[in-house]
């Protein structure tokens, strides 16, 4: 056992205090997916859109990382193979816990991405009030985020890393958004052995091999010991 390739959802940065989006008082709850989380939403409606991510840029802002970020940092430094991070969120909690192997193929809150000149730029302040971009100069800048029916990022690279999984790990993601559901039957096919850890049994459960249920700053830290007891 060499190669890991470890998915990450919004069940890791949850006990961080983020919001998940499809857990009982989620995101999706409160916003509906069609007003936010799409382009035709913020063709129809930027500010609306433009509000919904500048309240999670600030909030993520003042999160930190918890034992589960911090158990995969430590398996990163310290696991004599290859480990790749592909996170679905949008948080910078595996970054700020000390990974640097880390793929966000749902982009980031932190950066703005200029649809005028296509350059992107780190971001924490907002945008509903339309700030020019520091390379053209237009107000063109949305949230570096993959919204649904775009394109998510890094897929290359990610089937790439998957080709060469001899492990799978999904942790705290629902298996409900695709391409990421798919990981599970793609590193399965091409050879790899597949081990979920989430709160609760998850839509996916049923194509890993192994599927452990508990809370990710519990789960995480205890596999990560067992790793590198060997
Ligand atoms: C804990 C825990 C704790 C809680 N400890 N666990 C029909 C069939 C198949 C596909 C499609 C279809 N119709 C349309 C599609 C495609 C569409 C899609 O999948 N739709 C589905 C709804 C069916 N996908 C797309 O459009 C994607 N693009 C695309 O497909 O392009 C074409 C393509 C083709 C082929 C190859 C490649 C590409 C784009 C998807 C973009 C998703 N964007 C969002 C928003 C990002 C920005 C933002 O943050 O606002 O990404 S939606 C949202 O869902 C976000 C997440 O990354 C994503 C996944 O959510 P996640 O992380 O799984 O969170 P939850 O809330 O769902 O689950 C949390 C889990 O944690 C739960 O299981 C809990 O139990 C657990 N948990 N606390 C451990 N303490």
């Amino acid at each position: 056992m060499r190669n890991i390739v470890v998915l990450t959802g919004a069940g890791i940065s949850a006990e961080s205090g983020i919001d998940t989006f499809r857990d009982g008082g989620g995101l999706w709850e409160r916003h509906r997916v069609e007003d936010v989380a799409t382009p035709e939403a913020f063709a129809r409606d930027p500010e609306l859109v433009q509000r919904f991510y500048d309240m999670r840029r600030a909030a993520v802002q003042t999160k930190q990382p918890n034992a589960a970020h911090h158990a995969l940092a430590r398996l990163e430094a310290e696991w004599r193979g290859e480990l790749l991070i592909v996170t679905q969120n949008v948080d910078d909690l595996h970054e700020r816990a000390g990974a640097s192997r880390v793929l966000h193929m749902h982009g980031t809150h932190l950066n703005a991405w200029c649809t005028a000149c296509d350059a992107r730029h780190r971001w924490t302040g907002t945008l509903i009030d339309k700030p020019p971009c520091p390379d053209c100069g237009e107000a063109s800048l949305r949230p570096d985020v993959v919204w649904f029916g775009e394109m998510p990022y890094e897929m290359e690279r990610i089937y790439a890393a998957l080709r060469g999984a001899d492990l799978f790990v999904a942790i705290g993601t629902s298996g409900a958004v695709y391409p990421a559901a798919g990981f599970v039957q793609d590193a399965s096919q091409l050879g790899a052995r597949t081990l979920e850890l989430n709160l609760a049994r998850s839509q996916g459960s049923h194509w890993f091999d192994e599927s452990r249920q508990g809370p990710a700053t519990q789960l995480v830290p205890q596999w990560v010991e067992e790793m590198l007891a060997g």
